[in-house]
């Protein structure tokens, strides 16, 4: 971490990311300091205290939303407003929520549909929004603000932000699924989904995320219990749907879905569905809560092979099942993504098991060998010859070296029962919610 962010700092300090090979910053999310906002808690739980006041510094002193600049509203609210959140919620600095306030009033204009589904870029200046791509907002798209918003009016006693992204979900759920599938195009205008792919990768992934942890951040309660419902939904009926195995060695994956047929392809951004399913599993009665957990542990397997099964023994962005030929790398780059050592580390918190930590050590060093240059940390442009790239994600500080530290620090650092990850990694404290959608509390 501290490699990773004093080359940042001395290459590339307010710019959104780095880019190590040029030595040069590079705005990839409207200049909003991604990485600073990114690293904050990262810097705060490794207790990193001077870098931390530099990040404090900066954001009260030059974080400026006042941009005429089309943002995502997925990647400004999990980064951005996530980080900011999070800084707030581990250090009480009542500068971080105030700044996570005006960010969120300048993304709500993208909730004003008639649906109520939110559009999936706003301008930050002006409060245009609009959708990048033709007539749909992607379900991840609108199904991965809930934590963050209602964090928000939980912390300023304001319901308008939870009320948005609260009744986002409810609209879903008046088609949801009876396999509680949800194909990814989403229309804004009437807030149904048309025909479009299901899948636990990237487009879908975060929905299903959200449906769980928005239940754990509410703590678990009757007013947060349809989130868990819909969930359980989707896992029990839709999920296990999509299982098939690899033969000859009978590794589990995830399939995607197109109409009625199964597609033999998943992506590492899936990868997460472990770490999920481990979370999730305690909730279930015992026997059912015996197999999530099995299947969470058989998926992890399969995750790390994907970065096994390489050169540089680094994942690829996707893959491929073929009969008798158990797994194909399709997409051979890797960007630093976290979604594997994220479940390793819920697995390791859930199980105990010793095992994890060496699958997440091997996949460290992987990253040490091939990623790591005197400038910073690079993706790879193929995993099988090591060609690099020429940028240091925001996630990689955010989320893949969090994991990695907490992986191989004692429980309770961030406990489980305290706290709730967003799908950055951003830790926010649960807070018990006795009241349901369109109330406070
Ligand atoms: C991150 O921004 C988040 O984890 C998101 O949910 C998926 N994509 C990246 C990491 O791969």
């Amino acid at each position: 971490m501290l490699h990773a962010w004093s080359s940042y700092e001395k290459f590339a300090w307010g710019f959104d990311e780095l880019q190590p090979q040029t030595k040069d910053g590079v705005d990839t999310f409207g200049g909003l300091g991604a990485t600073v906002v990114d690293a904050l808690d990262t810097l705060f739980i490794m207790g990193l205290n001077e870098q931390f006041q530099r990040a404090r510094q900066w954001v009260a002193t030059s974080l400026d939303f006042n941009k005429d600049y089309d943002a995502s509203v997925f990647e400004t609210t999990i980064r951005i407003l996530g980080g900011l959140l999070s800084a707030h919620d581990l250090s009480g600095d009542k500068m971080f929520l105030e700044k996570a306030t005006e960010l969120a009033d300048r993304l709500l204009p993208a909730w004003n549909t008639p649906s109520g589904i939110n559009l999936n870029r706003v301008n930050l200046a002006t409060g245009q929004a609009h959708n990048a791509n033709g007539k749909y907002t992607v379900l991840a798209e609108v199904g991965t603000e809930q934590l963050e918003f209602i964090a928000l009016s939980q912390r300023t006693n304001d319901t308008k932000y939870q009320q948005k992204v609260e009744n986002v979900i409810k609209k879903l759920q008046k088609s949801f699924p009876v396999d509680g599938l949800v194909p990814i195009n989403i229309d804004p205008k009437t807030g149904r989904p048309s025909p479009s792919i299901i899948t636990f990768g990237g487009g879908g992934d975060s929905f299903y995320e959200y449906l769980l942890k928005a239940w754990v951040q509410g703590n678990k309660t009757e007013a947060v219990n349809f989130y868990r419902e819909m969930w359980e939904t989707s896992i029990v009926k839709g999920l296990q749907s999509l299982i098939r195995r690899t033969t000859p060695s009978s590794y589990a994956y995830i399939c995607e879905k197109d109409g009625n047929t199964l597609i033999d392809t998943m992506d590492e951004l899936a990868c997460f569905v472990p770490g999920m399913l481990a979370l999730g599993s305690p909730g279930f009665a015992p026997r059912q809560a015996k197999r999530i957990l099995s299947l969470a542990e058989e998926l992890a397997r399969t995750c790390y092979n994907f970065y096994q099964m390489t050169k540089t023994k680094l994942a690829g962005e996707n893959y491929g099942f073929n009969p008798g030929k158990d797994i194909s790398l399709n997409t051979p780059y890797n960007i630093l993504r976290p979604e594997t050592v994220e479940s390793l580390f819920y697995l390791w918190r859930l199980t105990g098991n010793n095992t994890y930590r060496e699958f997440a050590w091997n996949i460290f060093q992987a990253f040490e060998k091939h990623s790591k240059l005197k400038t910073g940390y690079v993706g790879l442009e193929d995993v099988n010859t090591g060609e690099q790239d020429n940028l240091q994600q925001s996630f990689f500080l955010a989320e893949t070296l969090k994991y990695l530290y907490l992986l191989f620090s004692p429980p309770s650092v961030i406990p489980l029962d305290q706290w709730v990850f967003n799908t950055e990694a951003h830790p926010l404290k649960i807070v018990t919610r006795t009241t349901g959608p369109n109330n406070s509390g």
